[in-house]
């Protein structure tokens, strides 16, 4: 079964305090509208320090725990109205480059925005702050394409048409934008697959779990990459980690492997991993071409992985992917204590997820099935 429930534990033990988790890549994080706020709020609680949050109103702002905050002119929110929450950010774009400068510092190397498709700021406001992250990067001397991304959640079955309508928009641009590697990468999340997952909690605590979820597979790259000691059997560096960052679309999953004795077993393991855990329905993995596939275990749960059980894991998710000669599989085997055989998959280069843009369209009451 696929876990991405990483609640009670961190995968790679880490140190705390301004970024001072030990990470591969120094990230800036901007949490835009109410969802987005949420989300960003979740890489704070795990010791980002570079993160802020953008809303029309600070109503939303009051449970977070990030210090930093930038309240947009608008008279008391967008009222589901995307077109609003980005004339906002339009209006005020060298005040949110000042604050993107003043919470971020000179120090980073990939901002990514957040944000929960389906209302009007974050929907809105993430197509200039996109381009306001990029003059942040050009203003610290940093490539800034392929250097800014977004994290987005796509609604769950109950919204609204006009939800639904405000998010299939927003998710083909931001599509196109990935296509144009003008953004990387293009996180998508299903919220209904949040609301399976944590349906039996409150709805504050769902949201809760889900968005510390979404923070903490993120991070567990960004920290495994960073590993750079006699833990690590097989690397998986920070230039693998950049360059997957910088393929596009991006989904990621982890299993717990409990059967690993056998090469069959855990090929198939990996295999219902990257199909069930991706974090949205319908994307094409045949199309993707770069992939880490990242297996960590305590010394001696990683005793009884055969070689050519691992073999046989990296190989199913080659097979996986675009044959082509430009296809990159990065592979990490990593040492972490008392951790059961653990594989996480992250898949990148992936086309738009055609099927989900369909189902959208439909529930936004455009197309009839
Ligand atoms: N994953 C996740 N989704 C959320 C969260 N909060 C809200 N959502 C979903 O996000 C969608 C957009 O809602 P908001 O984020 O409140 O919208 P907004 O950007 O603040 O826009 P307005 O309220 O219209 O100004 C909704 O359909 C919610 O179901 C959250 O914390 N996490
Ligand atoms: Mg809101």
């Amino acid at each position: 079964m696929v876990e991405i429930d990483i609640d009670e534990e961190v995968a790679v033990q880490s140190t705390s305090v301004e970024d001072e988790r030990k990470v591969a890549v120094r990230m800036s994080v901007v949490g835009l509208g109410q969802g987005g706020g949420n989300i960003a709020d979740a890489f704070w609680k795990l010791g980002y320090r570079r993160v802020g949050v953008v809303n029309t109103t600070d109503k939303d702002m009051q449970r977070l725990s990030c210090p930093n905050r930038y309240v947009m002119k608008s008279p008391g929110g967008a009222g589901k109205n995307p077109d609003v929450g980005r004339k906002c950010a339009e209006a005020e774009s060298d005040e949110i480059l000042a604050f993107m400068t003043k919470t971020f510092g000179q120090n980073t190397d990939h901002v990514m925005l957040t944000v929960s498709l389906g209302g009007g700021t974050g929907t809105g406001s993430v197509f200039p702050s996109i381009k306001i992250a990029q003059e942040y990067m050009k203003s610290i001397n940093k490539d800034f394409k392929k250097t800014v991304g977004v994290i987005a959640t796509l609604p769950s079955r109950a919204e609204s048409p006009a939800v639904f309508g405000n998010a299939v928009d927003a998710l083909k641009e931001l599509c196109a934008l990935a296509d144009a590697g003008e953004i990387s990468p293009l996180v998508l999340v299903d919220n209904q697959k949040v609301v399976d997952m944590f349906g039996g909690a409150s709805v504050l605590d769902a949201w809760g779990k889900a968005n510390k979820n979404i923070a903490a597979l993120f991070n567990v790259f960004n920290e495994l990459a960073a590993q750079n000691n006699d833990h690590v059997v097989v690397t998986f560096d920070p230039e693998d980690y950049k360059s997957v960052l910088k393929s596009g679309i991006l989904g990621f999953g982890r299993s717990k492997l409990i059967q690993v004795s056998t090469p069959t077993a855990i090929a198939e393991a990996v295999r219902a991993n990257v199909k069930q855990g991706l974090l949205v329905d319908g994307l094409d993995i045949s199309k993707a071409t770069s992939a880490a596939g990242v297996l960590v275990a305590s010394e001696d749960n990683m005793q009884g992985v055969p070689q050519d059980a691992l073999e046989s894991a990296f190989g199913a998710l080659s097979r996986m992917l675009d044959p082509g000669p430009k296809t990159k599989l990065h592979r990490g085997v990593i040492i972490s204590p008392s951790q059961p055989v653990t594989m996480y998959v992250l898949i990148s280069g992936l086309g738009a997820p055609e099927k989900k843009i369909a189902e959208m369209e439909i529930k936004a009451g455009r197309v009839y099935p």
